[in-house]
C-alpha cells in the first residue's frame, strides 16, 4: 500500500515537473522572438531581456527546414523540417550554442519550437533546397540526414481520400492524416520516437530549458509521452539537478472539437487559445463585451486550470490570420488596444505569460484575408534574414517591431515579476469599461476603455506613498518621467484617465514607489 502511494507520488512529481518554466531570479514571462537570428537573440538576452526581467525566449524552429521559393521565403518554411541538423534560417549550430550559453549565463532561458509531428509538405519536391543544403526527396519520403524513409510515415493509417485532414471531428484523421499536406510522422514507431527524442536531447544537453511543441493536436498523447519520457533532465551547468524540461504544447481548443486540451495536461502546459480570442473581443467591445466582465477572468471563463495554461494576446499564426481566433485577435497593428490587452494579461495572475515580438510585413487584407500572410522576416535579396538594429531611442529598426521593448509592455513584464505570488485583489468596475484591480499590496492597474473620462478614488491595497505610473513613464533616479500617483495612509488614491489618451490606463507597483 505504502509502496503504491510512493510510486503514485513519484509519477505525479515527474509529470508535474514538465509544467515549470524554470525561469530564474523571480522572472515570470517568456518572449517569442519570432524569426530572430541566434546572434541577435544572444545580444538581446544580454543587453535587454535580462536587465528588464524577461525569463525566457521562445525561438523559431532551429532544425534544418525546406527553402521555399514560391512564394519567396515565407516564414512558414520553418514549419517544414527536412532533418534535425541544427542549421536554419536563424543560424548554424555554433551560433545556436553561443546563444544558449550567453542567454543562460544572464539567467534567460531558451525554449525551442519543436516540430515533430511532420516533415515537409508532400509537394516539397526533391533536391537540396533546404537550409543547410542537405538532400531530401519529399515524393519518396526520403530524409537521409535523420534518416527517415517511407515506412516512418503514417500514410497507411490515414483513411481520408486525399491523405490530408479533412474533418476535425474525426480524431483519427486529425492525428494520422497530413495537416495541410505535411508528411505525417508515425510517432508510434520506435525509430521515430528515438530520432525525435535524440533531437530534443541534443538541445537539452546544449542547455535549453524546454520546448514549445508544435501541432500537438495532431499527435497522440501516448506517443508524445513515449518521446518525452526519454528526455534528459536539464543541463546541470545552469539548472538544478533533476529538473525536467518545460513542455508547452500547441493545442488550439476553442471548444467544439472532439480533441481537447485536457488530454495533454499530464505532459506539460498547453496554449490557451481562448484567452486571446476572448480578450480581443472584450477590448474591441464586440458582441456587447465589456471590461467589467473580467472580474472572474481565468478559470471562471471556462479556461483550462491556471497551472496548465500558457497565455498570450496573439501568436505568430493568429496575428496574420493563420490558426485560430480570427479578426478579434489584437496585434501590434492595433497598438492602442494591444498595449491595453497586454497590460491586462500581464497584471492578471492567470497562466504563464508569453509576449509576442513580431516583424512588419506588407499587410493587405482583402475580404478579411491577408494576401501577404506568408511574408517572411526582414531579409536581404538573397533570402537571408536581416539583423535587428537597435535605434538610439531603444526601438528596433529594419521592420522588426520589438513589442517586448515597448515601454508599456516592458514595464508590465516587470510589474508581473514584482507582484508574483500576490492574490488578485481590490477589484473595482463601473459596470462598463472602466476597471481596476490589484495584486495584494504590491501592484495596482486602472483601465478606462469607455468613451468618457475616468475620475475616481480607489482602494489600491498599496502602502502610502508617491508612485510612478509605469505606463506613461518610468521611475528614474527617484523621479517619475511620467504621471505620479499619491496613495494615502488608507491605501486610497485618486485616478483620472482621459478616454482620449493614447494609453488610457495606469499601473503602479512596489518598485515604482519614490523613496
Ligand atoms: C497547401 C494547401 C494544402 C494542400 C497543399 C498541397 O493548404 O491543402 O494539400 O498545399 O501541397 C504551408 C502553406 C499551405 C501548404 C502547406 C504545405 O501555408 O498552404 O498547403 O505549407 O506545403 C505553418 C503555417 C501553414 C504552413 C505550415 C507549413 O501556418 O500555413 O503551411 O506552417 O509550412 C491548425 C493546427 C495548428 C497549426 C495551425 C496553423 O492545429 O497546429 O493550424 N499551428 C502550428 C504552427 C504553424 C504551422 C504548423 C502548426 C505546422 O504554429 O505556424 O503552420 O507546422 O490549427
Ligand atoms: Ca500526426
Amino acid at each position: 500500500m505504502k509502496m503504491k502511494l510512493l510510486i503514485f507520488v513519484a509519477l505525479l512529481g515527474l509529470s508535474l515537473a514538465q509544467h515549470s518554466p524554470h525561469t530564474k531570479h523571480g522572472r515570470t514571462s517568456i518572449v517569442h522572438l519570432f524569426e530572430w537570428r541566434w546572434a541577435d537573440i544572444a545580444a538581446e538576452c544580454e543587453r535587454y531581456l535580462a536587465p528588464n526581467g524577461y525569463g525566457g525566449v521562445q525561438i523559431s524552429p532551429p532544425n534544418e527546414h525546406i527553402v521555399v521559393s514560391s512564394p519567396w521565403r515565407p516564414w512558414w518554411e520553418r514549419y517544414q523540417p527536412i532533418g534535425y541538423n541544427l542549421c536554419s534560417r536563424s543560424g548554424n549550430e555554433q551560433e545556436l550554442q553561443d546563444m544558449i550559453t550567453r542567454c543562460n549565463n544572464v539567467g534567460v532561458n531558451i525554449y525551442v519550437d519543436a516540430v515533430i509531428n511532420h516533415m515537409c509538405g508532400s509537394g516539397g519536391g526533391e533536391g537540396h533546397h533546404s537550409s543547410c543544403g542537405s538532400y531530401f526527396n519529399a515524393h519518396k519520403k526520403d530524409f537521409p540526414t535523420v534518416p527517415y524513409s517511407a515506412m516512418d510515415f503514417n500514410d497507411g493509417k490515414c483513411k481520408t481520400g486525399s491523405g490530408n485532414i479533412e474533418s476535425y471531428n474525426d480524431i483519427n484523421q486529425v492525428r494520422d492524416c497530413r495537416l495541410v499536406s505535411l508528411l505525417d510522422l508515425a510517432l508510434e514507431k520506435e525509430h521515430v520516437r528515438a530520432k525525435t527524442a535524440d533531437y530534443m536531447n541534443k538541445l537539452i544537453d546544449m542547455g535549453v530549458a524546454g520546448f514549445r511543441v508544435d501541432a500537438c493536436k495532431h499527435m497522440w498523447p501516448g506517443d508524445m509521452k513515449a518521446v518525452f519520457d526519454r528526455m534528459h533532465n536539464l543541463n546541470t551547468h545552469w539548472f538544478a539537478g533533476g529538473s525536467r524540461p518545460f513542455i508547452f504544447q500547441e493545442v488550439i481548443d476553442l471548444g467544439g472539437e472532439p480533441i481537447q486540451s485536457r488530454e495533454y495536461f499530464g505532459l506539460g502546459r498547453v496554449t490557451e487559445f481562448k484567452y486571446g480570442a476572448r480578450l480581443g473581443n472584450i477590448v474591441r467591445k464586440w458582441n456587447g463585451e465589456k471590461l467589467s466582465y473580467l472580474k472572474n477572468w481565468g478559470e471562471g471563463w471556462g479556461f483550462m486550470p491556471n497551472d496548465k495554461a500558457v497565455v498570450f494576446v496573439d501568436n505568430h499564426d493568429n496575428q496574420r490570420g493563420h490558426g485560430a481566433g480570427g479578426a478579434a485577435i489584437v496585434t501590434f497593428w492595433d497598438s492602442r488596444l494591444y498595449k491595453m490587452a497586454m497590460a491586462l494579461m500581464l497584471a492578471h495572475p492567470y497562466g504563464v505569460t508569453r509576449v509576442m515580438s513580431s516583424f512588419r510585413w506588407d499587410r493587405r487584407i482583402v475580404n478579411g484575408k491577408d494576401q501577404n500572410d506568408w511574408m517572411g522576416p526582414p531579409s536581404f535579396s538573397n533570402g537571408s534574414t536581416k539583423p535587428v538594429p537597435i535605434n538610439p531611442d531603444t526601438t528596433c529598426g529594419d521592420g522588426w517591431v520589438c513589442e517586448h521593448r515597448w515601454r508599456q509592455i516592458r514595464n508590465m513584464v516587470i510589474f508581473r515579476n514584482v507582484v508574483n505570488g500576490q492574490p488578485f485583489s481590490n477589484w473595482w468596475d463601473n459596470q462598463s469599461n472602466q476597471i481596476a484591480f490589484g495584486r495584494g499590496n504590491q501592484g495596482f492597474l486602472v483601465i478606462n476603455n469607455d468613451d468618457w473620462n475616468l475620475d475616481v478614488t480607489l482602494n489600491t491595497g498599496l502602502p502610502a506613498g508617491t508612485y510612478c505610473d509605469v505606463i506613461s513613464g518610468d521611475k528614474n533616479e527617484n523621479r517619475c518621467t511620467g504621471k505620479q500617483v499619491q496613495v494615502g495612509g488608507d491605501g486610497r488614491a485618486h485616478f483620472q484617465i482621459s478616454n482620449m489618451a493614447e494609453d488610457p490606463f495606469m499601473a503602479i507597483h512596489a518598485e515604482s514607489k519614490l523613496c
